[in-house]
């Protein structure tokens, strides 16, 4: 009989921890989504565990819940835009669909709200050029300069080229495709004069077949006939005799992996790095830095195409061309997803010289030595310092964080670029040090000087402030 009370005794105690413990993990879990939830939707970050499911297309399902029309039979929504491609108070939608399953090409659909009856309605539908799903970019400009904005469809199709798909807004019969497209490089091209406002051309290049030289060929809008023309077709010089190795994007991505900076403008230096492993596209600027997720990569020779998104859940999506000028040197264009026909531009187009330019050959990682690094550090007032490949931890004058640390060779200094994420996912602080190091005879590490650093367009700048000193212990 005691024995039972007993073994009744320890089935309680057991039920009761495992109560709490559940208890206490719904707690956890909903303080965690109270958290998520606060934070504006298009500054969520989700760090992605392995980029293996990045072709993985959306199931039609969810799409079609979140579009405002529904398809008709064998119809394939794909992608839905919440955009205002009108410039009025309401929000259409652009569908991004396919015919059918057998489909190879992709279509737009514009959804209308019509305010009459309450509902959204099937406005427009037409072809476009592209037919990566993830590489597309919709934006309203007004290209043939009437007042009205057009759709303009920019993307790759399956040969990794470059595509426009242009669909003028007529002022009474909706929209008409007056373009649709190709090339190795292929763009819109806008006037610069807000106060006379002139059509857009098109520039359209491709391979010409003999080396150096590339065949333009350059489209204007005839007003009269509606339709963009072809004006001039010539060979243009388009030297570029670099040869990075391979041929495909994780061979680009490779060879970017590294510190780059922009330093056209002192007063407004920029940095891009590509966190390979991370599977981000970090951009810095004196005040800000932003951390997007690389959500696709596509190559076409030396051009890479990085689609970006700030999130998981956000549709907007930002589009990274990156050529590869020279062994140090990018030029770098971005191409955001508008909500309307504002668009926004923060100044990260342009050339971008590699920081370590000078030890690195071609196609090396950016991380000479890191492994050797990595371990647990204690030093003075309780300051912590531990550096593993996902995951680092600086405790610092009684501050803790945690994030990613990285380490560069910058003129001559090796540096150490910590960036914090918050338990969120967002990016918060960059710390940067240069680091020396004293090995014991093995050549192991025993301990560290982190000086408190900058990365400016002068290079690294050393703040004159007292260094941190790390005794290596495991
Ligand atoms: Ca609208
Ligand atoms: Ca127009």
């Amino acid at each position: 009989m005691k024995r039972r009370q007993t073994t009744l005794r320890r089935i309680y105690i057991a039920v009761f921890f495992v109560a709490f413990a559940l208890a206490a993990w719904l707690v956890a879990l909903q303080r965690q989504e109270v958290l998520q939830a606060a934070v504006p939707i298009e500054n969520r970050t989700v760090i992605l565990e392995a980029p293996s499911d990045k072709n993985e297309t959306p199931s039609p399902n969810s799409m079609q819940q979140r579009a405002t029309i529904t398809p008709l039979p064998g119809e394939l929504f794909l992608k839905t835009i919440d955009i205002n491609v009108d410039d009025d108070e309401d929000f259409e939608q652009v569908i991004l669909s396919k015919k059918s399953t057998a489909s190879s090409s992709l279509e737009i659909l514009v959804s209308d709200f019509s305010p009459a009856l309450g509902v959204y309605f099937r406005y427009f539908e037409g072809p476009i050029a592209a037919t990566e799903l993830d590489s597309i970019i919709v934006q309203p400009v007004d290209a043939t300069a009437d007042g009205l904005p057009d759709l303009i469809v920019q993307g790759l199709d399956a040969a990794n080229d470059q595509t426009l798909t242009v669909f003028w807004r007529s002022p009474d019969r909706g929209y008409a495709r007056v373009f649709s497209g190709a090339g190795s490089e292929i763009s819109l091209h806008e006037p610069d004069n807000s106060e006379n406002p002139a059509p857009a051309s098109i520039i359209v290049q491709a391979p010409s077949g003999s080396a150096g030289m590339a065949l333009q060929t350059t489209y204007t809008w005839n007003r009269r006939l509606s339709s963009f023309e072809k004006n001039s077709e010539a060979l243009v010089r388009h030297d570029n005799n670099l040869s990075l190795a391979g041929a495909d994007a994780q061979a680009f991505l490779s060879w970017l992996n590294r510190l780059w900076t922009r330093g056209s403008d002192p007063s407004d230096p920029r940095s891009l790095f590509l966190d390979v492993q991370g599977n981000a596209l970090v951009l810095g600027s004196l005040q800000i830095q932003q951390r997007w997720i690389i959500k696709s990569a596509a190559r076409n020779g030396n051009r890479l195409y990085l689609t970006c998104s700030l999130s998981e859940a956000s549709g907007l999506t930002r589009l990274v061309e990156i050529d590869a000028e020279a062994q140090d040197e990018i030029s770098v264009g971005i191409i955001d997803q508008q909500v309307s026909r504002f668009r926004r531009d923060e100044g990260w187009s342009g050339t971008y010289s590699a920081a370590s330019a000078v030890q690195q050959g071609p196609l090396q990682a950016g991380q000479p030595d890191f492994d050797l690094f990595l371990g647990r550090y204690l030093g003075n007032d309780d300051s912590v310092l531990v550096l593993a490949p996902s995951k680092s931890i600086i405790v610092l004058d009684k501050k803790y964080r945690e994030g990613i640390a990285r380490f560069y060779d910058y003129n001559g200094y090796r540096v150490l670029d910590f960036l914090q994420i918050q338990p969120n996912g967002l990016a918060a602080e960059r710390l940067l040090f240069v680091v020396s190091a004293e090995q014991s005879g093995d050549g192991a590490i025993r301990r560290v000087r982190l000086v408190p650093a900058q990365i400016g367009p002068n290079g690294v700048q050393i703040e004159y402030r007292t260094p941190y000193v790390f005794t290596k212990t495991s």
